[in-house]
Protein backbone atom coordinates (compact mmCIF):
# COMPACT_ATOMS: atom_id res chain seq x y z
CA UNK A 1 0.00 0.00 0.00
CA UNK A 2 1.89 3.23 -0.88
CA UNK A 3 1.75 6.33 0.84
CA UNK A 4 -1.52 8.94 1.29
CA UNK A 5 -3.82 6.50 -0.07
CA UNK A 6 -7.12 7.33 0.60
CA UNK A 7 -9.34 5.15 3.33
CA UNK A 8 -12.64 4.92 4.13
CA UNK A 9 -13.91 2.69 7.39
CA UNK A 10 -17.30 1.46 8.07
CA UNK A 11 -17.79 0.48 11.50
CA UNK A 12 -20.86 -0.98 12.98
CA UNK A 13 -21.85 -2.31 16.58
CA UNK A 14 -19.89 -5.09 16.82
CA UNK A 15 -17.19 -2.72 17.36
CA UNK A 16 -18.72 -1.20 20.38
CA UNK A 17 -19.64 -4.58 21.72
CA UNK A 18 -16.77 -5.03 23.65
CA UNK A 19 -17.07 -1.83 25.93
CA UNK A 20 -20.47 -3.18 26.84
CA UNK A 21 -23.06 -2.47 23.83
CA UNK A 22 -25.28 -4.89 22.85
CA UNK A 23 -25.74 -5.23 18.98
CA UNK A 24 -28.88 -5.78 17.46
CA UNK A 25 -28.59 -9.26 15.93
CA UNK A 26 -27.13 -11.50 17.99
CA UNK A 27 -29.16 -13.89 20.19
CA UNK A 28 -29.29 -11.23 23.38
CA UNK A 29 -30.44 -8.80 20.81
CA UNK A 30 -33.86 -8.49 21.54
CA UNK A 31 -34.97 -5.18 23.58
CA UNK A 32 -37.76 -6.42 26.26
CA UNK A 33 -38.31 -9.05 23.50
CA UNK A 34 -38.72 -6.26 20.58
CA UNK A 35 -36.77 -6.79 17.59
CA UNK A 36 -34.85 -3.65 16.22
CA UNK A 37 -36.76 -3.55 13.52
CA UNK A 38 -40.13 -2.92 15.24
CA UNK A 39 -39.01 -0.47 17.07
CA UNK A 40 -36.38 1.50 15.40
CA UNK A 41 -38.93 2.62 12.63
CA UNK A 42 -41.33 6.45 12.40
CA UNK A 43 -44.12 4.09 12.17
CA UNK A 44 -43.46 2.33 15.87
CA UNK A 45 -42.83 5.79 16.89
CA UNK A 46 -46.17 7.04 15.90
CA UNK A 47 -47.96 4.02 17.15
CA UNK A 48 -45.89 3.47 20.34
CA UNK A 49 -43.76 6.83 21.49
CA UNK A 50 -43.48 5.88 25.13
CA UNK A 51 -41.66 2.96 23.93
CA UNK A 52 -39.48 3.95 21.41
CA UNK A 53 -38.27 6.52 23.61
CA UNK A 54 -37.63 4.31 26.91
CA UNK A 55 -35.76 2.40 24.14
CA UNK A 56 -33.65 4.95 23.12
CA UNK A 57 -33.68 6.94 27.46
CA UNK A 58 -32.20 3.37 27.90
CA UNK A 59 -29.61 3.20 25.16
CA UNK A 60 -28.54 6.62 25.89
CA UNK A 61 -27.70 5.90 29.59
CA UNK A 62 -25.69 2.79 28.23
CA UNK A 63 -24.03 5.10 26.05
CA UNK A 64 -23.05 7.73 29.27
CA UNK A 65 -21.26 4.49 30.70
CA UNK A 66 -19.52 3.06 27.84
CA UNK A 67 -15.85 3.70 27.70
CA UNK A 68 -13.98 3.38 24.64
CA UNK A 69 -12.06 0.12 23.97
CA UNK A 70 -8.66 -0.72 22.29
CA UNK A 71 -10.41 -0.95 18.90
CA UNK A 72 -11.71 2.96 18.77
CA UNK A 73 -8.67 3.67 20.11
CA UNK A 74 -6.79 1.67 17.10
CA UNK A 75 -8.87 3.80 15.13
CA UNK A 76 -8.31 7.40 16.87
CA UNK A 77 -4.69 6.13 16.75
CA UNK A 78 -4.84 5.83 12.64
CA UNK A 79 -7.10 9.42 12.25
CA UNK A 80 -4.18 11.24 13.85
CA UNK A 81 -1.01 9.45 11.93
CA UNK A 82 -2.53 9.05 8.39
CA UNK A 83 -1.41 11.07 6.33
CA UNK A 84 -4.38 10.60 3.32
CA UNK A 85 -7.37 10.75 3.44
CA UNK A 86 -9.17 9.12 6.13
CA UNK A 87 -13.11 8.94 6.86
CA UNK A 88 -15.09 6.73 9.78
CA UNK A 89 -18.87 6.24 8.86
CA UNK A 90 -20.16 4.99 11.51
CA UNK A 91 -23.40 3.05 11.80
CA UNK A 92 -23.27 3.49 15.30
CA UNK A 93 -24.70 6.33 17.39
CA UNK A 94 -22.40 6.22 20.31
CA UNK A 95 -19.44 8.26 20.70
CA UNK A 96 -17.19 5.96 21.54
CA UNK A 97 -15.05 7.19 18.44
CA UNK A 98 -14.81 10.53 19.32
CA UNK A 99 -14.31 9.84 23.01
CA UNK A 100 -10.96 8.04 22.18
CA UNK A 101 -9.95 10.71 19.92
CA UNK A 102 -10.64 10.46 16.80
CA UNK A 103 -12.11 13.37 14.58
CA UNK A 104 -12.66 12.29 10.91
CA UNK A 105 -15.85 10.63 11.82
CA UNK A 106 -19.71 10.64 10.33
CA UNK A 107 -22.65 9.01 11.97
CA UNK A 108 -24.62 7.89 8.82
CA UNK A 109 -27.61 6.48 11.34
CA UNK A 110 -27.35 9.92 13.67
CA UNK A 111 -26.13 10.13 17.27
CA UNK A 112 -27.63 8.82 20.49
CA UNK A 113 -26.69 11.78 22.45
CA UNK A 114 -28.74 14.41 20.37
CA UNK A 115 -32.50 14.98 20.04
CA UNK A 116 -33.75 16.58 16.67
CA UNK A 117 -37.19 19.01 17.41
CA UNK A 118 -39.54 17.88 14.87
CA UNK A 119 -41.46 21.24 15.03
CA UNK A 120 -38.57 23.77 14.56
CA UNK A 121 -35.69 21.14 13.00
CA UNK A 122 -33.43 21.92 15.39
CA UNK A 123 -30.91 18.97 17.14
CA UNK A 124 -29.76 19.84 20.59
CA UNK A 125 -26.89 17.93 22.54
CA UNK A 126 -29.08 15.45 24.96
CA UNK A 127 -27.78 13.44 27.73
CA UNK A 128 -31.64 12.95 29.83
CA UNK A 129 -34.10 11.36 29.04
CA UNK A 130 -36.61 12.55 26.26
CA UNK A 131 -39.96 9.69 27.56
CA UNK A 132 -41.74 12.57 29.58
CA UNK A 133 -41.86 15.17 26.60
CA UNK A 134 -39.28 17.88 27.59
CA UNK A 135 -40.01 20.79 25.52
CA UNK A 136 -37.62 21.64 22.82
CA UNK A 137 -34.69 24.55 24.13
CA UNK A 138 -35.55 26.42 20.93
CA UNK A 139 -38.99 26.99 20.81
CA UNK A 140 -40.68 25.25 23.33
CA UNK A 141 -42.77 22.20 21.69
CA UNK A 142 -43.20 18.99 23.08
CA UNK A 143 -41.88 17.31 20.28
CA UNK A 144 -38.55 16.04 20.46
CA UNK A 145 -37.49 12.44 19.36
CA UNK A 146 -34.17 10.99 19.17
CA UNK A 147 -31.68 12.24 16.70
CA UNK A 148 -31.88 8.81 15.19
CA UNK A 149 -32.04 7.30 10.98
CA UNK A 150 -34.69 4.80 11.42
CA UNK A 151 -35.78 2.14 8.72
CA UNK A 152 -37.40 3.98 5.70
CA UNK A 153 -35.28 7.22 6.34
CA UNK A 154 -32.45 8.92 4.64
CA UNK A 155 -29.17 7.88 6.59
CA UNK A 156 -27.08 11.27 6.76
CA UNK A 157 -24.46 12.67 5.02
CA UNK A 158 -24.40 10.14 1.82
CA UNK A 159 -23.10 12.81 -0.89
CA UNK A 160 -19.81 12.76 1.72
CA UNK A 161 -19.77 9.57 2.01
CA UNK A 162 -20.67 8.00 -1.60
CA UNK A 163 -17.94 10.41 -2.76
CA UNK A 164 -15.26 9.30 -0.06
CA UNK A 165 -15.89 5.56 -1.22
CA UNK A 166 -15.22 7.14 -4.85
CA UNK A 167 -11.86 7.96 -3.90
CA UNK A 168 -10.87 5.27 -1.47
CA UNK A 169 -7.98 2.91 -2.53
CA UNK A 170 -9.06 1.41 0.95
CA UNK A 171 -12.30 -0.08 2.45
CA UNK A 172 -12.43 -1.55 5.69
CA UNK A 173 -15.66 -2.51 7.09
CA UNK A 174 -15.57 -3.20 10.88
CA UNK A 175 -18.06 -5.46 13.42
CA UNK A 176 -20.96 -5.14 11.46
CA UNK A 177 -23.56 -7.95 9.72
CA UNK A 178 -24.21 -5.97 6.23
CA UNK A 179 -27.77 -6.56 6.96
CA UNK A 180 -28.90 -3.12 6.84
CA UNK A 181 -28.47 -0.78 3.37
CA UNK A 182 -27.16 1.69 2.72
CA UNK A 183 -24.16 0.51 4.75
CA UNK A 184 -24.04 -3.15 3.29
CA UNK A 185 -23.40 -1.43 -0.19
CA UNK A 186 -20.57 0.28 0.57
CA UNK A 187 -18.54 -2.13 -0.26
CA UNK A 188 -19.31 -3.03 -3.70
CA UNK A 189 -19.30 1.00 -4.37
CA UNK A 190 -15.75 0.81 -3.16
CA UNK A 191 -14.88 -2.18 -5.22
CA UNK A 192 -16.64 -0.62 -8.42
CA UNK A 193 -14.08 2.17 -8.12
CA UNK A 194 -10.53 0.25 -7.38
CA UNK A 195 -10.59 0.17 -3.85
CA UNK A 196 -8.73 -2.71 -1.92
CA UNK A 197 -11.54 -4.02 0.60
CA UNK A 198 -11.12 -5.70 3.64
CA UNK A 199 -13.75 -7.08 6.90
CA UNK A 200 -12.74 -7.19 10.11
CA UNK A 201 -15.45 -9.50 11.82
CA UNK A 202 -16.27 -11.72 14.85
CA UNK A 203 -18.01 -13.71 12.02
CA UNK A 204 -18.50 -13.37 8.31
CA UNK A 205 -21.23 -10.86 7.42
CA UNK A 206 -24.02 -11.40 5.10
CA UNK A 207 -21.90 -9.52 2.00
CA UNK A 208 -18.41 -11.46 3.50
CA UNK A 209 -18.09 -12.95 -0.52
CA UNK A 210 -17.72 -8.84 -2.05
CA UNK A 211 -14.43 -8.23 0.39
CA UNK A 212 -11.00 -9.56 -1.15
CA UNK A 213 -9.94 -10.20 2.46
CA UNK A 214 -11.70 -11.30 5.47
CA UNK A 215 -10.26 -11.43 9.22
CA UNK A 216 -12.23 -13.22 11.94
CA UNK A 217 -11.84 -12.46 15.56
CA UNK A 218 -12.87 -10.12 18.08
CA UNK A 219 -12.35 -5.76 16.79
CA UNK A 220 -10.20 -5.28 20.36
CA UNK A 221 -8.10 -7.40 18.83
CA UNK A 222 -7.50 -7.40 14.91
CA UNK A 223 -8.09 -3.40 14.76
CA UNK A 224 -4.85 -2.29 16.73
CA UNK A 225 -3.26 -5.03 15.02
CA UNK A 226 -4.77 -3.89 11.66
CA UNK A 227 -3.44 -0.18 12.07
CA UNK A 228 -0.32 -1.54 13.08
CA UNK A 229 0.47 -2.87 10.04
CA UNK A 230 -1.04 -0.36 8.16
CA UNK A 231 1.21 2.35 9.68
CA UNK A 232 4.53 -0.21 9.56
CA UNK A 233 4.01 -0.10 5.62
CA UNK A 234 3.42 3.69 5.66
CA UNK A 235 6.86 4.32 6.88
C1 LIG B 1 -18.15 -8.25 16.47
C2 LIG B 1 -17.94 -8.33 17.83
C3 LIG B 1 -16.64 -8.08 18.25
C4 LIG B 1 -20.00 -8.75 17.52
N1 LIG B 1 -15.70 -7.79 17.38
N2 LIG B 1 -17.19 -7.96 15.61
C5 LIG B 1 -34.86 -4.65 0.95
C6 LIG B 1 -33.61 -4.78 0.35
C7 LIG B 1 -32.63 -3.81 0.53
C8 LIG B 1 -32.87 -2.70 1.32
C9 LIG B 1 -34.10 -2.58 1.93
C10 LIG B 1 -35.09 -3.55 1.75
N3 LIG B 1 -36.18 -3.16 2.44
C11 LIG B 1 -35.88 -1.99 3.09
C12 LIG B 1 -34.62 -1.63 2.78
C13 LIG B 1 -33.88 -0.43 3.28
C14 LIG B 1 -33.57 -0.53 4.76
C15 LIG B 1 -32.86 -1.86 5.03
O1 LIG B 1 -31.67 -2.01 4.82
N4 LIG B 1 -33.59 -2.84 5.57
C16 LIG B 1 -33.01 -4.16 5.85
C17 LIG B 1 -33.67 -4.73 7.08
C18 LIG B 1 -33.16 -5.01 4.61
N5 LIG B 1 -32.68 0.58 5.06
C19 LIG B 1 -33.15 1.76 5.41
O2 LIG B 1 -34.35 1.97 5.53
C20 LIG B 1 -32.13 2.88 5.56
N6 LIG B 1 -32.53 3.99 4.75
C21 LIG B 1 -32.53 3.91 3.40
O3 LIG B 1 -32.25 2.88 2.81
O4 LIG B 1 -32.85 5.09 2.76
C22 LIG B 1 -32.91 5.07 1.33
C23 LIG B 1 -31.58 5.21 0.66
C24 LIG B 1 -31.36 4.65 -0.58
C25 LIG B 1 -30.14 4.76 -1.20
C26 LIG B 1 -29.12 5.48 -0.62
C27 LIG B 1 -29.33 6.05 0.61
C28 LIG B 1 -30.55 5.90 1.24
C29 LIG B 1 -32.09 3.35 7.01
C30 LIG B 1 -31.50 2.31 7.89
C31 LIG B 1 -31.57 2.75 9.34
C32 LIG B 1 -30.98 1.71 10.28
N7 LIG B 1 -31.24 2.08 11.61
C33 LIG B 1 -30.74 1.24 12.71
C34 LIG B 1 -31.36 1.76 14.03
C35 LIG B 1 -31.01 3.17 14.32
C36 LIG B 1 -29.74 3.34 15.07
C37 LIG B 1 -29.83 2.80 16.48
O5 LIG B 1 -30.91 2.74 17.06
O6 LIG B 1 -28.75 2.46 16.99
O7 LIG B 1 -29.31 1.25 12.74
S1 LIG B 1 -31.13 -0.49 12.52
C38 LIG B 1 -29.67 -1.10 13.25
O8 LIG B 1 -28.94 -1.87 12.26
C39 LIG B 1 -28.80 0.15 13.54
C40 LIG B 1 -27.47 -0.29 13.04
O9 LIG B 1 -26.66 0.83 12.76
C41 LIG B 1 -27.80 -1.13 11.84
C42 LIG B 1 -26.71 -2.08 11.44
O10 LIG B 1 -26.44 -3.03 12.44
P1 LIG B 1 -24.95 -3.52 12.68
O11 LIG B 1 -24.12 -2.38 13.15
O12 LIG B 1 -24.46 -4.23 11.50
O13 LIG B 1 -25.16 -4.50 13.93
P2 LIG B 1 -25.57 -6.07 13.93
O14 LIG B 1 -26.03 -6.40 15.29
O15 LIG B 1 -26.45 -6.40 12.81
O16 LIG B 1 -24.18 -6.81 13.65
C43 LIG B 1 -23.12 -6.78 14.59
C44 LIG B 1 -21.91 -7.45 13.95
O17 LIG B 1 -20.83 -7.30 14.85
C45 LIG B 1 -22.08 -8.95 13.69
O18 LIG B 1 -21.64 -9.25 12.38
C46 LIG B 1 -21.16 -9.62 14.72
O19 LIG B 1 -20.51 -10.78 14.20
C47 LIG B 1 -20.14 -8.55 14.95
N8 LIG B 1 -19.51 -8.57 16.26
N9 LIG B 1 -19.15 -8.70 18.45
C48 LIG B 1 -16.02 -7.78 16.05
N10 LIG B 1 -16.33 -8.17 19.58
Amino acid sequence: MAAHRNIVILTGAGISAESGLRTFRAADGLWEDHRVEDVATPQAFRRDPDLVQRFYDVRRANILAAQPNPAHDALARLDREWRGELLIVTQNIDDLHERAGARRVLHMHGEGLSAWCTACDARHPWTGILRDEPPCPACGAAALRPDIVWFGEMPYRMDETFAALARADVFVSIGTSGAVYPAAGFVQEATSHGAATLELNLERSQGSRWFDETRLGPASELVPEWVEELLQRED
